[in-house]
């Protein structure tokens, strides 16, 4: 897709004196966390990449045009906008929201999309999308992104609210290389470790940045995964996720929910059923995501 896109002012400043930039999506903004907790957590993310030493570029698309480094008026305005109002945008939903001068908030696939565009292919989010538990057929369009677009995203895993074995063969399939950060085995989003183990990982910034500048030499034509644990102090458990998750899903199935609306329904449900301590999880793993992110763009300067 070849785009005509608007760049905030930090970005040129930034592209003009060679320091790295780091991509953020905004769906977590519209879908993933309501106001402000959204703003909040967006501009901690975004003085993370900052104090790593990165440049840090929050993607969306505003009144039908791709912005590349949205302002924090614009922030905001994505996370004051009552749920729904602006389109959760993946690869499918770009040529109807610009058609029709729409806003829409970035999903995985769609940053990493216009961050391709923008020649930036460091990009931090939460978790990714996958294939979601009991419903093998609805495979998240992240994972056929990742196949095909050369964006590094670094994430905390995926939800088990998704099948994460079936993730992880999706993820083989479409070669897309699986780093643990700091971990051997997955981490699940609200939880470190899913007991399933991922093909390498790493210890730290340095070794991550060897990889990715190894990745940039080779120039993949798909996209890399860096997967960092959610930070301890704020981690759920396994066994109290499990129950949690189980009670969205049969709640998820029992009201007909699917296609896009199946992760924002369950991300609210989870927040619900823990009392907000999955929140508190959230926000920790989506700013520590932003400043690993800086610091592995930094790293492989
Ligand atoms: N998983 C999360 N939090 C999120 C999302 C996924 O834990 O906010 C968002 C991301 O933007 C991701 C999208 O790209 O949901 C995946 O949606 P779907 O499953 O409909 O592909
Ligand atoms: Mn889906």
């Amino acid at each position: 897709m070849k785009f005509n896109l608007h760049f905030g002012e930090h970005i040129t400043k930034a592209k003009m004196s060679g320091q790295p930039i780091v991509a953020l999506e905004t769906t977590v903004v519209t879908h993933g966390m309501d106001y402000p907790h959204n703003i909040d957590t967006a501009l901690a993310m975004e003085q993370a990449v900052r104090d790593a030493g990165a440049c840090p570029a929050s993607l969306g698309i505003v009144d039908g045009q791709p912005v590349i480094g949205m302002s924090e008026t614009q922030l905001r305005d994505f996370a004051k906008s009552p749920r729904g109002s602006i389109a959760k945008c993946s690869r499918r939903d770009f040529p109807a929201l610009m058609g029709m001068g729409k806003s829409g908030s970035l999903t995985v696939a769609g940053t990493m999309i216009l961050a391709k565009a923008a020649a930036i292919d460091v990009f931090a989010t939460g978790g990714i999308g996958g294939v979601h538990r009991g419903h093998p057929f609805d495979v998240s369009a992240d994972l056929l992104e990742l196949g095909k677009t050369p964006v590094t995203v670094v994430c905390a895993g995926a939800k088990s609210i998704l099948d994460l074995p079936l993730t992880m063969e999706v993820l083989e399939t479409q070669g897309v290389p699986v780093i643990g950060f700091g971990c051997k085995n997955l981490p699940a989003f609200y939880t470190r470790d899913s007991g399933i183990a991922v093909p390498h990982h790493v210890s730290d910034a340095s070794d991550a940045a060897n990889i990715l500048n190894a990745w940039r030499k080779l120039s993949s034509e798909n996209g890399m995964l860096f997967t960092v644990p959610v930070p301890e102090n704020a981690a759920l458990t396994n066994d109290e996720m499990e129950k949690i998750i189980e009670a969205a899903i049969a709640e998820a199935d029992a009201k007909g929910v699917h296609g896009a609306a199946v992760t924002p329904f369950m991300l609210g449900k989870v927040v619900e059923l823990s009392g907000g301590r999955s929140l508190k999880a959230n926000i920790a793993l989506l700013i520590n995501n932003a400043k690993v992110a800086g610091e592995i763009a930094i790293a492989a300067q």
